[in-house]
């Protein structure tokens, strides 16, 4: 009975609201999360968004979605509706650090648990989620700087200007992918990182930002783009062919993520390395709705497995990558 109250409340509230939430899976009791997600700002977030629709539908779970356009107050008022709607469980990929604490206060008021997947906040306050379930966005820094390490050692280079496009201020991975490469690159002689930007992880601000560097630095200036996802990149290699400069050889590119546009300019060697990071975390997120809802107990952060891809590694081994 609450049930059917709740669903017709869903509906209602969805109607008045104009909100984006879906609701799949309307049912027989089963249990609903709701999920707020950033925005669709690269072919990783998509395939994230994905991700998390197929695995809820596996789970026979209600999903309510909400696409907050790289808005934090709308990621804000999704998690306010998901309490007034009474999920069972919020998932959360929040944008930015900082700023979460009032809200996730209500929640946890309301006693209903929040996951926090691919980003991690800022919080003095651990109780207010339960468990993160993302990339170790330090490591894949450090295996970027692992990379360039052996790049330039291969290369016997003395000296290598690094340029930075970094991805969107005070999120975790931009803060975290920045400080593991530098952790490996710092007090290495040989590096210099001439300027950081960031291009918040879209396309066509890698684009301007690469376009920014190169005018700034010139084509000579620039030895190494160390980039913070794919979209980015991919952006930055328009820039560079325009020029007449050729990336993978004239440039040493490094960059994030591993969506099949970028294994393909790694395989072309318009790419130098790619420190993957993985989309699919919907079964692990999923799996952990079920661990909730059942009252088991569950760690506080969880890490998919990730790898990173070089052109000193066989490529042909690098299946279709889905997104
Ligand atoms: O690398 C980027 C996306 O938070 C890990 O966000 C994610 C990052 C990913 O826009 O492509």
């Amino acid at each position: 009975m609450k049930r059917r109250m709740l669903c017709l409340l869903v509906l209602l509230c969805m109607l008045l609201s104009g909100c984006a939430a879906s609701r799949q899976e309307e049912d027989k009791g089963a249990v609903v999360v709701g999920f707020s997600q950033l925005g669709s700002e690269s072919s990783w977030r998509i395939g994230n968004t994905a991700s998390m629709e197929k695995a809820a539908r596996a789970h026979g779970y209600g999903l309510m979605l909400d696409n907050a356009n790289q808005k934090q107050e709308r990621q804000i008022s999704a998690i306010r509706s998901f309490i007034a709607y009474q999920v069972d469980v919020i998932a959360l990929s929040p944008i930015v650090e900082t700023g979460w604490d009032n809200v996730l206060r209500e929640a946890k008021d309301a006693g209903i648990p929040v996951i926090l997947t691919d980003r991690m906040i800022d919080t003095a306050d651990d109780s207010l989620y339960t468990v993160y379930i993302g990339a170790d966005f330090l490591q894949e820094g450090r295996r970027a700087g692992e990379y360039l390490l052996k790049k330039a050692d291969a290369m016997g280079a003395d000296h290598l200007n690094v340029v930075e496009i970094s991805g969107t201020i005070d999120s975790t991975p931009m803060r975290e992918r920045q400080q593991g490469f530098m952790q490996v690159i710092d007090g290495d002689p040989r590096f210099t990182v001439l300027e950081s930007v960031s291009g918040d992880f879209l396309r066509s601000k890698g684009e301007e930002c690469a376009r920014y560097l190169l005018e700034k630095y010139g084509a000579d200036g620039i030895d190494v783009i160390y980039s913070h996802n794919d979209g980015m990149t991919l952006g930055a290699l328009d820039v560079l062919d325009a020029a007449g400069i050729r990336p993978g050889e004239d440039v040493v590119i490094i960059s994030v993520d591993g969506e099949q546009a970028a294994v393909d300019a790694l395989k072309a060697g318009r790419v130098n390395c790619i420190v993957e990071c993985t989309p699919d975390l919907g079964d692990d997120v999923m799996d952990m709705v079920e661990a909730l809802t059942q009252g088991k107990a569950v760690p506080k952060a969880m890490h998919p497995e990730e790898t990173v891809f070089t052109e000193f590694d066989d490529l042909s081994q690098i299946g279709p990558r889905g997104y």
